[in-house]
């Protein structure tokens, strides 16, 4: 398959269905929903909802049924974006290639759109999920994966161990939880949305364990060795801040091998999926070798 033609369809297809979903640049109050769908539409990858729905794909699943919960995540994942780069965090002056929400509008507005895009994404998953008798089980899946037991547990770990000495199970508990939980939350509300077995969610959960950790992996290593003008951010902000990362353990090369191991350990996960899961077995192989 065509894993660049199929990332690019689908995340015209993430974009409208964004576009719907969201308040409008008028509605009142203005400033709030500007600077909600400034972040949202500065042109992310959209790698997160594109997982959630081939995760649907992979267990015989319909996109449609998911493309509600799916863009909640990437609302979760833009707040996060959005917080990570204030002034009390990484202070950092570009995002997707574009001013940060605190440079473009202020940082009273900035902390209010991450709040209002995280409180929107539990209002769309209860308003538009078609199968209504799963809410509670997808809104249980996505909070915990965003909250102290995953995205924000990472992150003050992460915070708390800035230009300190830290042992390798403290810097995969950074990584799992601060991105890797809400990747492996994509794959799991795609299975569950999907109708998949409960045999086929631990297969997906953990394959979502490993390319989450892949992932951040080849995000570390990018801070090092990517280009800004591709990634749309500022490089070298890691060593800046003096953060915990896998070349700043283990050096560049053994980072890339570890990063590869994770994938090639995750594609053998979907073996019983069989053809369904091509794109997920792309979409793993992307996210080890990618370059933004
Ligand atoms: C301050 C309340 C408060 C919360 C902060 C910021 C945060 C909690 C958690 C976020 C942790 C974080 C930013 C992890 C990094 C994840 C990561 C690798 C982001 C980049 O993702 P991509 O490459 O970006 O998918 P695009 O732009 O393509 O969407």
């Amino acid at each position: 398959m065509d894993i660049k033609k199929y990332l690019k369809d689908r995340k015209t297809l993430i974009d409208e269905a964004l576009d719907q979903y969201l308040p409008k640049e008028d509605e009142y109050p203005p400033l709030i929903h500007q600077a909600m769908r400034y972040s949202l539409f500065a042109g992310g990858k959209r790698i997160r909802p594109i997982l959630a729905l081939a995760s649907t794909e992979t267990v015989g699943g319909k996109i449609d049924d998911v493309l509600p919960a799916a863009c909640a995540i990437e609302l979760i994942h833009t707040y996060s974006l959005i917080h990570d780069d204030l002034p009390s965090l990484d202070n950092d002056d570009l995002r997707r290639g574009k001013p940060t929400s605190h440079k473009k509008f202020s940082e009273a507005i900035a902390i209010l759109s991450g709040d209002a895009l995280l409180t929107y994404a539990f209002w769309l998953i209860a308003a538009k999920t078609k199968e209504k008798s799963l809410i509670p089980h997808i809104v249980k899946e996505i909070a915990a994966s965003s909250g102290t037991l995953g995205m924000i547990g990472g992150q003050t770990v992460d915070i708390l161990s800035s230009g300190k000495f830290v042992d390798s199970p403290t810097l995969e508990y950074i990584h799992t939880h601060k991105t890797g939980a809400l990747i492996r939350a994509c794959l799991r509300t795609g299975c569950i949305l999907g109708g998949g077995s409960r045999e086929e969610l631990k297969k997906l959960s953990k394959f979502g364990k490993y390319i989450g950790l892949a992932f951040q992996i080849a995000d570390d290593i990018l801070d090092i060795t990517g280009d800004e003008e591709e990634m749309g951010k500022r490089s070298g902000a890691d060593l800046a801040a003096k953060k915990i990362t896998y070349p700043a353990i283990y050096g560049l090369s053994e980072s890339r091998e570890k990063a590869k191991n994770l994938i090639e350990k995750g594609i053998s996960l979907l073996d019983e999926f069989g053809q369904r899961a091509a794109p997920l077995r792309e979409i793993a192989r992307f996210i080890g070798e990618r370059s933004y």
